[in-house]
């Protein structure tokens, strides 16, 4: 069926991304690719705060390098651990996708949505680079 006469499947997934890096983008391009808009929830400094990350790049700068990326149709805040639902329906997501060190997090929210685990990048996180720099 041509795309134009369907709905739209929209994608949500949620994340610090501090220090932007390859696994971050290779889940945002899978993330898209389940449909035809992704949203991206970036985690706010006080949200970090609450989940006891220190962010590098402050909020603004860690949701315009999100935004910029050519699969992102649109960035909203995280705030709390408890908004998923709200966003959900008030962006009526279809899938709620996060890597799979979330699996099983957010089984809950298949009332709302499908929800999808991919497969992490490996040997890349925020905490090695952070790790590996702090040798230089
Ligand atoms: N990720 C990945 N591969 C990596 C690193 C991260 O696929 N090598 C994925 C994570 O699984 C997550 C997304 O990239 O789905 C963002 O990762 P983080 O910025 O570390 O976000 P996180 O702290 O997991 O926040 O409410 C959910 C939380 O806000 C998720």
């Amino acid at each position: 069926m041509p795309t134009h006469s369907r709905r739209k499947i929209k994608v949500i997934t949620y994340g610090t991304f501090d220090l932007f890096h390859y696994g971050h983008l290779k889940i945002l391009e899978r993330a898209a690719a389940l449909g035809d808009k992704l949203i991206v929830a970036v985690s706010t400094d006080e949200f970090n705060l609450v989940k006891g990350k220190e962010c590098y790049y402050p909020f603004e700068q860690r949701a315009d390098i999100v935004q910029a990326i050519e699969w992102v149709d649109e960035v909203i805040a995280e705030e709390n651990w408890n908004q998923k639902v709200d966003d959900i329906l008030e962006h009526k997501i279809d899938i709620l996708v996060m890597g799979d060190d979330w699996k099983g997090k957010f089984d809950h929210l298949s009332a709302y949505c499908d929800v999808v685990y991919l497969p992490r990048t490996e040997g890349i996180s925020t905490t090695i680079i952070k790790h590996d720099l702090s040798k230089v």
